[in-house]
């Protein structure tokens, strides 16, 4: 049955200082299995957030208030806020059965979104298709939406979502997504030029095992499922598992840590199938790679300091779309290089994307900024995807705009 998480509580700590924060990396390197990080140590303006287990509180809060460091509760009972998403899930679930629709102000299981892809690509067989890009390490498909009016390797953009399987949200945006580019389509001025001169390709469970074992087991799985003879603990962090940087600072060489890069570049399917395709592909211009949560839009590089190329353009392009997103419901996002933004991750999606010429390479941290965490309720799917859809579009306008 599902893990129980009652009594368990997340805590919101303020470092003020980088000694403080590496109290909090220690914490994390001590008690890899116990205690989550949910939002990591970065740096002192940024706060940190940590699920503790209801057996650890003590511990921790005697271990915080030992080093002098100042947390509040952020959320009191994660089971609490379980129950009503499992509640509001069984509820639209019943309404879905006796209407035969889809609700996009609802989070779903894997299955739902699997036909839910099945049902859409009929409907819009004029500029979606259905395309199997490989295999999860259980087997499962992976699957990625196309949408093209037409012509041969044109120009393209790549949106993926769920990579960190948790991160509800993100899938959720990405099916909202892919029904306003079909609904927009010839009725948008700015989108119907994008899909004039473009294909857009999304993935949408980029990591389907994990995503599947958030709704039968743990619902605050993050990495991979993948198991090696040999290794006690489960998964690889899909976003520390691509070739730029790989094995960098930011990344776990502990199979047991949520940051775990895998024992090679590209050693999990679910990266490897995205490679390959891309790199077959040959025309992908901007990739998109969807994160939650704390209302970041980001481009490279995370694995280290250095600026990339053209990094004024990026910076300048990441302004506007915050702007568009900010213009929808009043949502502020903070952007920047990833590394110095949040902090220094090596061997993620959007530094192989750079180093592979994709030079409009973005990845955002959607809502909220820690009230919900990954348990942002339902009702805020259909504002969090309108807002994040006026930035997507920016970045693919620009895209356009600079062949
Ligand atoms: N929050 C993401 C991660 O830690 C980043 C690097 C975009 O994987």
């Amino acid at each position: 049955g599902q893990m129980n998480f009652t009594g368990d509580q997340v805590l919101r700590v303020l470092a003020k200082n980088e000694k403080q924060l590496s109290l909090l990396r220690d914490l994390e390197a001590l008690k890899p299995q116990k205690v989550d990080f949910w939002r990591g140590p970065a740096r002192p303006s940024l706060p940190v957030d940590v699920r503790v287990p209801f057996s650890e509180l003590k511990d921790v809060k005697a271990y915080l208030e030992a080093h002098g460091l100042a947390y509040s509760i952020m959320i009191k009972d994660v089971q609490v806020l379980l129950d009503e998403e499992r509640e509001a899930m069984a509820k639209s679930r019943r309404l879905e059965r006796s209407t035969s629709s889809f609700s996009y102000s609802s989070y779903h299981t894997l299955e739902e979104i699997y036909s839910w892809i099945d049902n859409f690509v009929t409907e819009h067989s004029d500029i979606v298709s259905k395309i199997q890009i490989g295999h999860s390490f259980e087997n499962r498909s992976i699957l990625v939406l196309k949408f093209s009016t037409g012509g041969s390797q044109r120009r393209a953009v790549w949106i993926d979502t769920g990579i960190h399987s948790r991160e509800w949200i993100t899938h959720a945006t990405g099916i909202w997504t892919a029904k306003k580019i079909v609904s927009e389509y010839g009725k948008d001025r700015i989108l119907t030029n994008i899909l004039n001169a473009m294909d857009i390709f999304m993935e949408i469970v980029t990591n389907p095992d994990g995503f599947a074992f958030t709704h039968s087991m743990n619902r605050l799985w993050r990495k991979n499922k993948s198991t090696r003879p040999g290794i006690f603990c489960i998964g690889v962090d899909l976003n520390r598992n691509w070739k730029s940087g790989f094995g960098g600072n930011g990344s776990n060489n502990n199979p047991c840590s949520e940051t775990y890069h895998g024992p090679s570049p590209q050693s999990e399917s679910e990266v490897a199938a995205i490679v390959d395709f891309i790199t077959a592909h040959g025309n992908i211009k901007a990739l998109i790679s969807i994160h939650s949560y704390s209302q970041m839009l980001m481009y490279p590089y995370g694995r280290s300091l250095e600026p990339v190329s053209n990094q004024k353009e990026l910076y300048n392009l990441a302004k506007d779309a915050v702007q568009a997103l900010y213009g929808v419901h009043g949502i502020e996002y903070i952007y920047g290089s990833i590394s110095t933004t949040l902090y220094v991750a090596s061997g993620i999606t959007v530094d192989w994307a750079y180093d592979s010429g994709i030079k409009y390479s973005f990845s955002f941290e959607l809502r909220d900024t820690g009230r919900y965490g990954f348990l942002l309720p339902a009702s805020q799917i259909v504002p969090t995807a309108q807002e994040t859809w006026m930035a997507i579009r920016t970045i693919m306008e620009h895209t356009q705009n600079h062949p």
